[in-house]
């Protein structure tokens, strides 16, 4: 099934200038980008995309680490989207991720762990109008 899903490259992707070898691999799977864009997200947005996370001891880093500048945010389109941009991007761990993956190749620790996407179809879903609107 054709499906769209919610990827947010942090800020530290951008500063370390990662952002096309990201992308790239997203592309060499055949997952396009449907919209993209450059943006801060304010505390607010920050606040609402983590709710499920307020109560947990690492939420204040993990708010520093998303306002440390601009994100780049897409929505990614094709194949079974979700599951497999999962998989690209791998587990939240980066010294638990595989080799090969996103997080495993290029995430510094459990916080700074580059990229974000969305973990089902009510996620995605619910994301994409977060940051784009229907
Ligand atoms: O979906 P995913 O990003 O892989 O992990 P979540 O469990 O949804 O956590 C969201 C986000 O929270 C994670 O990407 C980094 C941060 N975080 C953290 O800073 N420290 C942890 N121990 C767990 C998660
Ligand atoms: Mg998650």
């Amino acid at each position: 099934m054709i499906e769209q899903t919610l990827v947010i490259i942090k800020p530290d992707g951008l500063t370390r200038s990662l952002a096309g070898r990201i992308i790239q691999r997203f592309e060499d799977k055949q997952l396009q980008i449907s919209q993209i864009k450059k943006e801060e997200l304010s505390q607010a947005q920050l606040r609402e995309h983590y709710h499920h996370l307020i109560e947990q001891p690492f939420f204040p880093k993990l708010m520093s680490y998303m306002m440390e500048g601009p994100v780049l945010l897409m929505v990614i389109e094709g194949e079974n989207a979700i599951t497999r941009t999962r998989k690209i991007v791998g587990v939240t761990d980066p010294m638990e991720a595989e080799m090969g993956s996103l997080r495993g190749d290029f995430g510094v620790d459990k916080t700074r762990n580059l990229i974000h996407a969305s973990d089902s179809v009510d996620t995605a879903h619910e994301e994409i109008v977060r940051f784009f609107g229907e």
